[in-house]
């Protein structure tokens, strides 16, 4: 690794970054050259253009390094499949992976220019929704810092995750145009294109040598064009890519239809098939099932095997039996799942091979990573869609399932209701289930957490479990510490380095080091002070963008996560609420805490759009209650993004995990916290688990039922009104929701959200584990009122996060699923 960083700095290095007085004339240049702008007049977007078009010339250099060692190597590489990667900004991200932050800042500051003002200025590329596609990011970088070879494929949408507006309390979602000015990092490959192909009809004929050969015909054809965007490793001098694709017409490349007079038409068409990269669908765990979404699926799946078909072929490969030994690809959730049946589509009827000999090559080559248990998430797609749009596909599938389905009789003699179970068909509903086609196509199934994979196995699964149980592993999600730490919080992680050296930036586990420092006051002074700084920064933010103003002295209480009643939001509102009733009655909270809240709803998704507005409203009562002072505060940050993530995560006291026990996967955002210093008010469900394993019971706050609890429940039978009518506190806070309090010109306007609570069942056991919450929130309160004690235990929650980096994922990754070793200097 530091071979190859030093061949690429003292080899190649074609820009000179070695002074400041260096960069300061490359960026000058850069700005007339590339910006067009006169320095006399340039602004601080000028300036990050010519900044990062300096930085990507460094990172292209490094990476074409990276190309020629890897295939001078011959390696066997992995390929990241991913509908979604939420990189954020990368301006920082890269001048520190190039360690370049302090020289650039000079030589802008010679120029009169702030970097932090300048880097703020940067777009997030939003391509994705949440925790998924964060993962994705981190994952990127974690490969690229430990020179994995391999890289990252996805689309290039025109627009991202939408814009959060809050406009009368209410999400209204407004296009997020981040191409607007051009995307700097990445690079256009106009050459590297692909045609993808839907709809028409299948032929298939028998060759002379007996054997059946099925064409696809009367397609409509859509091309996919490359862009790279370079992923800077940590200090490895390793750049890989992340390759996206856009969606062109084929009319561009297809002349004669200009010449034949159809203009118009031909123009026509052009839009509707560059609407297949136009946009990020914004549902999360809820599935729309629309023919947009599909083709999009599709679109990428297709342009990306065509694409590693063609790398396996150039390099000395002249044919595919070998796919399998040089290449893992692994499929981020079913979204990508269609390419189990194209990558058959594509050995079987462009290279020739037999049906099993293709099924070998695939299931070997194949790995997938299921994300969420929650019903309404598993993809599924009508067999009527397929039919239409993708019909090899569907008669592949049909092939793929025959011949499982035989394997299932086999191991499962005389159990017709397992066949119907595992079938990749739903009969009955008419539907094609993506992730029974994901699992059976795969030759590894992990889960994100062991809590998750241990109900994956026992639920979703346990019939696959029951026949290849060996299939199934865990691999717990991580975050990287580079942009979660190093970059976000930047004097923590100087505090960090002072004490233990700065090893911990690419391995994590090097934190234990930290242990001691958690009973030297003069250590947790510092940590006090830092905290410190990082909620004023937050406090400014905060009031930036709502105009409420917060006291840094108060707790900081974060819940910040996509908006779905599983996550419940609304738990920790009825808190909220409670505390507030508290206050007017006379029995404040011995501290004073601001409730921060942030997230994004799905467009369509009414209950969460309402929880949003709840928020609202009760803020607005809770916020202009003189009597209230500055004991509470409530505030909702509207559009939470990954740049507000490095804000709110550093500057926050404590971290809010608290998911019905059993629903959310892992979670990332309880990492990131932690890392950063930050207790968890948590329950016991995904990642949360290891957290508290990891830093031990007594500095974590654990509340509310256990998945085996809530399962219990629900099949014995569960009374939300029983808990209700059993704690008085809550009762009131519902009865105030449910009676207009918060919005007294529309008393009516929570009642669904009281009804759900109440009378459709409570299906998120709010109402079960209000009490357990509250109760362990004054446990918080009562620990926050000891600075000294509640400082150990943040130092102690720093030092016990080192598996919790995706360095550690990508790691077992490497080893247990894709066999991939780090690139070696050759
Ligand atoms: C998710 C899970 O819900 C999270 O618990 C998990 O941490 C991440 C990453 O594994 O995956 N699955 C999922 O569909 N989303 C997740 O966050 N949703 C979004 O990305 C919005």
């Amino acid at each position: 690794m530091r071979e190859l960083s030093d061949r690429v700095s003292t080899d190649s290095a074609l820009i000179d970054v070695g002074s400041v007085e260096a960069i300061k004339e490359r960026l000058v240049s850069y700005l007339i050259h590339t910006v067009g702008v006169d320095p006399e007049f340039a602004v601080a977007r000028d300036w990050l253009y010519a900044t990062a078009s300096l930085v990507r010339g460094i990172l292209s250099e490094q990476y074409l390094n990276t190309a020629r060692v890897e295939y001078d190597q011959d390696v066997r590489r992995v390929y990241y499949l991913s509908l979604e990667f939420l990189t954020g900004r990368s301006l920082m991200k890269n001048l520190w992976s190039l360690g370049l932050v302090e020289r650039v800042r000079e030589a802008l500051k010679s120029l009169d220019q702030e970097l932090d003002e300048v880097a703020e200025v940067e777009f997030d590329a939003a391509l994705g929704n949440g925790g998924l596609g964060r993962l994705a990011a981190c994952f990127l970088d974690s490969l690229a810092t430990h020179a994995y070879p391999g890289f990252g494929y996805g689309i290039r949408y025109e627009f991202g995750m939408f814009n959060q507006k809050i406009e009368n309390g209410q999400q209204v979602e407004h296009p997020e145009t981040w191409l607007r000015y051009g995307n700097p990092w990445e690079f256009e490959r106009p050459a590297i294109l692909f045609p993808v192909r839907f709809g028409g009809h299948i032929t298939c004929f028998k060759e002379e040598s007996g054997k059946t050969v099925c064409h696809w015909v009367d397609t409509e054809d859509v091309m996919a064009m490359a862009y790279d965007v370079p992923v800077s490793g940590f200090g490895s001098g390793v750049v890989t890519k992340l390759r996206l694709w856009s969606a062109r017409a084929t009319r561009d490349f297809d002349l004669d239809v200009f010449n034949a007079g159809s203009y118009i038409d031909a123009v026509k068409d052009k839009t509707i098939s560059e609407n297949l990269s136009k946009v990020l669908y914004p549902a999360d765990t809820t599935l729309m099932g629309q023919e947009l979404r599909l083709k999009q699926e599709y679109f990428f799946v297709s342009a990306s095997l065509q694409d590693i078909l063609a790398r396996h072929l150039r390099r000395h490969h002249d044919n595919l039996d070998d796919l399998h030994e040089k290449v893992a690809i692994q499929l981020n959730d079913t979204h990508p799942a269609l390419a189990v049946p194209e990558l058959m589509r594509l050995l079987i009827d462009v290279h020739g091979y037999e049906f099993d000999q293709a099924w070998d090559i695939t299931r070997q080559t194949f790995s997938y990573t299921n994300h969420t248990l929650l019903p309404e998430a598993l993809e599924t797609w009508s067999i009527s869609m397929l039919e239409s749009i993708l019909p090899r596909h569907l008669d592949l599938i049909y092939q793929i399932n025959h011949r499982f389905l035989t394997e299932v009789k086999r191991h499962f003699p005389g159990r017709p209701d397992i066949l119907g179970r595992l079938s990749l068909v739903d009969d009955k509903a008419r539907q094609i289930r993506m992730a029974h086609l994901a699992v059976v196509g795969s030759h590894k199934v992990n889960g994100v957490a062991e809590l998750h994979t241990h109900l994956m196995r026992q639920h979703v699964f346990a019939d696959f479990a029951g026949m290849m149980g060996e299939k199934f592993v865990n691999v717990t999600n991580g975050i990287t510490q580079r942009r979660w730490l190093l970059q976000s919080n930047t004097q923590l992680a100087g505090l960090i380095s002072e004490a233990i050296g700065t090893d911990w930036v690419t391995d994590l586990s090097q934190l234990h080091r930290l242990e001691p420092q958690a009973t030297d006051s003069a250590f947790c002074e510092r940590m006090q002070a830092i905290k410190r700084a990082n909620k004023e920064r937050l406090a400014a933010l905060v009031e930036a963008r709502t105009g409420v103003v917060l006291d840094p002295a108060a707790m900081f209480d974060a819940q910040v996560k996509r908006i779905h009643e599983y996550k419940r939001q609304l738990l920790n509102l009825l808190h909220v609420i409670v505390l507030y009733n508290r206050i007017k009655d006379g029995n404040p909270p011995a501290h004073p805490r601001a409730v921060l809240i942030a997230g994004k709803s799905a467009p369509g998704y009414y209950m969460a759009k309402l929880i949003i507005r709840l928020i609202h409203d009760v803020a607005d009562v809770v916020n202009n209650d003189p009597a209230i002072e500055d004991r509470l505060k409530l505030v909702f940050i509207p559009n939470y993004n990954v740049s507000t993530a490095e804000v709110v995560i550093p500057g926050s006291d404590l971290s809010e995990q608290i998911s019905t026990a059993g629903m959310e996967a892992s979670g990332t955002g309880n990492m990131k916290f932690a890392l950063n210093g930050a207790l968890t008010i948590g329950t016991l469900d995904g990642a949360n688990i290891e957290i508290k394993d990891a830093v031990g019971d007594e500095n974590i706050f654990i509340c509310g039922l256990t998945a085996e609890e809530v399962a219990e429940k629900r099949t014995l039978g569960y009374h939300p009104w029983d808990f209700y009518n059993g704690n008085a506190d809550l009762k009131r806070a519902v009865d105030q929701i449910g009676g207009g309090f918060f919005c007294p010109d529309d008393p009516g306007r929570y009642q669904p959200v009281v009804d759900n609570l109440l009378r459709n069942g409570d299906h998120y056991f709010v109402m079960a584990d209000f009490a357990s919450y509250a109760e362990t929130q004054a446990r918080v309160e009562a620990a926050y009122g000891d600075p000294e004690a509640w400082t150990r235990m943040a130092v102690l929650n720093v030092a016990n996060m080192g598996m919790f980096s995706s360095d550690r994922s990508i790691h077992t990754y490497a080893k247990d699923i894709w066999r991939i070793k780090p690139l070696k200097q050759a």
